[in-house]
């Protein structure tokens, strides 16, 4: 059965790949799974319609049957236990990719969204300024302690997983401010990812729909 997902009708960041459904398109392109996309303006996200799916009243979901899901972290370990190829067939290494993937929104994601916080929805006020070094400190602290466990390793641990797959999508979140740059092992693991095949299809399908159509076709 084919599932569904949601997404924003024009993703804010007009289709770099940083809104969350990118996490469940790429999820489903590394298992081989057919999907299609309802898209949703910011005002049908709030209404009763969308969030009798999502109780928060955001993207991304995943319908499938009579199984409806919001979190885009519960959806990809969902998509990763019912189709091969993103958590290792072995318990306790598959434990361990799942932990990962707990690691990269539990511990790695929040400090990133804090810096999100601080310069667009706090940046107006008059200590802002002065809160954002402490913020990027935060985030380098993570970055370091990351980089220091990935060492020379392609991926977290072992093949590409899950959890390799929210780490990922979690770190992009800080390219343009150029944070990542300062973490070289970081920066190349996050390229190698975006490399993969199945990134590349997930991209360039947000991509259709949030850039201009000649940034589309050059892609
Ligand atoms: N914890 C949830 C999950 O992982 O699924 C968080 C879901 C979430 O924050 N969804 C966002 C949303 O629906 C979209 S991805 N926001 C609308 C709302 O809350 O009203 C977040 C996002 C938004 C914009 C950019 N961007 O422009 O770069 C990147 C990411």
């Amino acid at each position: 059965m084919t599932a569904t997902i949601t997404a924003f009708e024009r993703s804010p960041d007009g289709g770099k790949g940083l809104s969350r459904d990118v996490r469940v398109r790429w999820a489903l392109e590394e298992v081989g799974q057919p999907y299609s996309v309802r898209y949703v303006s910011f005002a049908a996200m709030k209404q009763p319609a969308h969030r009798a799916v999502h109780p928060f009243g955001q993207i991304p979901t995943y319908e499938e049957g009579n199984l409806a899901l919001f979190e885009s972290g519960s959806i990809v370990l969902h998509i990763a236990e019912r189709h091969g190829g993103l958590l290792p067939a072995d318990p306790n290494a598959r434990a361990r990719a799942i932990t990962w993937m707990f690691a990269a929104v539990g511990t790695v994601e929040p400090p990133i969204l804090d810096l999100q916080n601080a310069r667009f929805a706090e940046g107006h006020r008059s200590w802002a300024e002065a809160r954002l070094p402490l913020v990027r400190d935060r985030i380098h602290a993570r970055l370091r302690e990351l980089a220091d466990r990935l060492g020379d390793a392609d991926w977290l641990d072992g093949d590409f997983s899950a959890g390799d797959l929210m780490m990922v999508h979690v770190l992009q979140r800080l390219k343009p401010s150029g944070m990542l740059d300062e973490h070289p092992r970081l920066a190349a693991y996050v390229a190698r990812a975006e490399a993969r095949p199945a990134y590349r299809r997930a991209f360039a399908a947000q991509l259709a729909v949030n850039a201009p159509p000649d940034q589309a076709l050059a892609s």
